[in-house]
């Protein structure tokens, strides 16, 4: 392994950097493709063994952790088509839980329990209303620009939800869908109050709504009828507080640190149903949003429904915002279909990249606030550079010192570039060298994220970089290949490339933020449950007609009831609490061919609903290791006919 192509395109050169064009892109497209196709991932043999990039594992950071060492990084992960969030430790890249939230999960039972259901959402049955889910963002509550340890959010993009994850305990505790809404895709927490500079925390999340549908959604043909909304919820309870109508399409949303301006990149500005139609225009745009403003238009009634929804909808087009001074919304142009907006850490500016245009748009959030003022003539003087960084460029994260590190999907490279070097260059000063450092990854990489990145604490230690593509990077395990997310040591000069991690598909984006910004709780305390069942001596079976209630505790190694009895057809709600209140001391409870299994932690309490259909004998046992009795951790079920 000494040639390595990770790109199927030539070097970089100025002449083929212009714009991608849909010929272009079908070229590049097949480029990708074939650049899969290489030979060791094709045989199903046993890979070449890859040589071990020494010099690179000697010069970087270590990512080996002494045995009982703890890592010093968090890390929120998305999890995916699995809907859950996944919880890493840095810099060793250990994945030390998974937070269920979208889709059920056998462990944990979510999904199964009532609590967990109540929080997933129903059917009038009570069945699930969905199980499936394609997670996207994650990102964390804030407190004077960095983390605060509250919440996290994460969306879900099938269905147009947004769940909440307490930091206190990792666990989902709300999940809100989103009305109007059709492929919800970026998320951001705000980082402050517009107006009162009290609240320097966040208190709502703005959401991305990417596909434009029917408002409300008539099912016609006619895509002139179509729009696209973005919708700010609120972080404490969950509810949407307002949508905004708009012109074009959401894909990823970014925040001021002052509170003022929210920001979401479009593709689509064109509006098309197609891609060679989403492709046509030479620019798109970064739209911003007024929260300010938006906010005392609701106030002031200045809104309509939609439908069966009471969210206030304020308008948001080109049309209804021609005026600086009252508008609600501006749209700063930018090179063809962009993707991720990112905010730099020292508050100043916004970074589009470009995606299909191979350049970094960095707009000033100081003059677009000058525009809104009317002290700006032209919108688009808001732009300060607009830099060629490579090929698709779709992500940027920062270090704190200055520079940017950007994911080029094409040239399957990290570039990292100097922010105020590029907006010199782009001012006229060509000495100006904004490029300071290019770097292979493996391969074709969407989201990137540095340690601390998207706060004012940005440390500029570690970034991870979320590869689409492992191919032949790990062991062949048929057909579905792992994605490959590589941890590079960006506390130097030059970038190091530390290590490659397998990961089910598809992670998307994640947040690294250090360690001490969260204090989590290892033990509940009772009252956390309004079901909790306080003294063993509680237990029993509680019959009220046809519906009876069993009342449970745990406690290492046996349940309160050593057997229950139910009759067949009863519709049965089994409240177990765990007594036991030491650190780790978690018990399961299955209950056989009735579908249940769930954990308990310490002073946990959890539920679940059955009708006793089948008689018989039913062996309930613990299905979490807990006690050396853990075997003979059980109760009878006995379902009389
Ligand atoms: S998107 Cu997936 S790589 Cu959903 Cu954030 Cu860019
Ligand atoms: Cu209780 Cu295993
Ligand atoms: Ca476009």
């Amino acid at each position: 392994m000494t040639e390595r192509k990770d790109s199927p395109l030539p070097a970089a050169g100025l002449g083929r950097r212009s714009f991608i064009n849909t010929a272009a892109l079908v070229g590049l497209t097949a480029g990708v493709a074939a650049c899969n196709e290489k030979p060791s991932a094709a045989t199903p043999a046993a890979p070449a063994p890859a040589a071990p990039a020494a010099s690179h594992a000697a010069a970087g950071a270590n990512v080996h952790l002494k045995p009982g060492e703890l890592d010093t990084y968090y890390g929120l992960w998305s999890g995916g088509h699995t809907g859950d969030m996944r919880v890493l430790g840095l810099p060793s890249g250990r994945e030390i839980t998974r937070i269920p939230c979208f889709v059920p999960d056998a462990l944990v039972g979510w999904g199964i329990t009532n609590e967990s259901k109540a929080v997933m959402g129903t059917k009038p049955d009570g069945s699930l209303k969905y199980t499936v889910a394609d997670t996207h963002h994650t990102h964390a509550s804030y407190k004077d620009g960095n983390y605060d340890g509250r919440y996290a959010w994460i969306n879900d993009k099938i269905n147009s939800r947004i769940a909440r994850i307490r930091l206190d305990y990792f666990v989902c505790d709300k999940i809100t869908e989103l009305p109007n809404v059709q492929g919800f895709h970026g998320i951001f927490p705000d980082k402050a109050d517009p107006v009162d500079p009290a609240i320097n925390y966040t208190t709502r999340v703005f959401c991305g709504g990417e596909f434009a549908i029917p408002l409300p959604n008539t099912g016609t043909e006619d895509i002139s009828k179509y729009r696209s909304m973005f919708t700010c919820v609120d972080a404490e309870t969950m509810e949407v507080r307002w949508q905004v109508l708009i012109d074009g399409n959401c894909d990823l949303v970014a925040t001021s640190y002052d509170g003022k301006l929210a920001a979401t990149n479009q593709y689509n500005v064109e509006m098309g149903a197609k891609y060679e139609d989403m492709m046509s225009a030479e620019r798109d745009a970064c739209l911003f949003f007024n929260v300010g403003r938006i906010e005392a238009a609701v106030k002031a009634g200045k809104f309509k429904t939609i439908g069966t929804s009471k969210v206030p909808v304020v308008d948001g087009t080109h049309e209804a915002n021609k005026d600086p001074k009252t508008a609600l919304t501006a749209y700063v142009s930018v090179p063809k279909n962009p993707h991720g907006v990112n905010a730099s850490p020292d508050g100043k500016y916004f970074i589009c990249a470009g995606k299909l245009s191979p350049t970094g748009t960095v707009i000033e959030l100081a003059k677009v606030l000058d525009y809104f003022d009317g002290k700006l003539e032209k919108l688009d003087s808001a732009i300060v550079a607009e830099v060629e960084l490579g090929l698709g460029p779709l992500h940027t994260a920062f270090d704190g010192r200055g520079n940017a590190y950007t994911t080029l999907f094409l040239d399957s490279q990290v570039v990292k570039w100097n922010v105020e070097a590029a907006i010199k260059f782009h001012a006229g000063d060509k000495t100006a060298k904004y490029v300071v450092d290019r770097l292979d990854v493996q391969y074709q990489p969407g989201h990137l994220n540095a340690s601390q990145s998207e706060t004012k604490a940005a440390d500029g230690k570690f970034l991870a970089v979320g590869c689409k593509f492992s191919k032949d990077r790990f062991l062949p395990v048929g057909p579905l290949h792992p994605e490959n997310e590589q941890l590079i040591d960006i506390s130097g000069e030059k970038m190091v490339l530390l290590a490659d991690h397998p990961v089910r598909g598809e992670p998307h984006d994640f947040i690294i933020f250090k360690r001490d910004l969260v204090r989590p709780k290892q033990v509940y305390t009772l009252d956390e449950f309004p079901l909790a069942i306080k003294d063993p001596k509680e237990s029993g079976v509680f019959r009220s007609g046809k519906k009876v209630t069993v009342k449970m505790t745990s406690q290492a190694p046996a349940f309160s009831l050593r057997e229950f009895k139910l009759k067949k057809g009863d519709e049965v709600t089994l409240i177990l609490t765990n007594l036991d209140k030491i650190e780790d001391l978690t018990h399961g409870f299955a209950i056989p061919n009735y579908n249940v299994n769930f954990i308990v932690n310490p002073l946990e309490t959890k539920s679940v609903s059955f009708v006793a259909d089948k008689p018989g004998v039913f062996w309930c046992y613990c299905t979490h290791f807990c006690h050396a009795l853990h075997l003979e951790m059980r109760t009878r079920m006995i379902v009389e006919a």
